[in-house]
């Protein structure tokens, strides 16, 4: 009974809890091999997932700017993600 009432609280916990609350959970982060721990896995600046707002400060992420979570520079034009799509003038699909 008692490791039964454990697992059920355990499961899903293991697959939606987002440890580095970059909106996405480490399910997900297992599936799409992005590190679990920190929420920018290629350090371009973009989170792995979606747009985010914590305390008040604004994270572009990845899946809104169609963007690889895994490459810092998806387009290979020599500009991280996060900052090609600043140059490129599309800040707006940051808000
Ligand atoms: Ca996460
Ligand atoms: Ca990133
Ligand atoms: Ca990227």
């Amino acid at each position: 009974m008692t490791t039964h009432a454990v697992w059920l609280r355990k499961a899903p916990c293991a697959y939606l809890f987002d440890r580095d609350h970059d909106g996405v959970g480490v399910g997900e982060e297992r599936a799409n091999k992005t590190n679990i721990t920190n929420p920018d896995s290629d350090g371009d600046g973009l989170w792995d997932g979606p747009n985010r707002l914590i305390n008040q400060v604004f994270h572009p992420g990845e899946w809104v700017n169609g963007t690889n979570p895994l490459s810092n520079d998806t387009d290979n034009d020599g500009l991280l993600d996060g900052l090609s799509n600043v140059t490129a003038g599309r800040k707006g699909e940051f808000n």
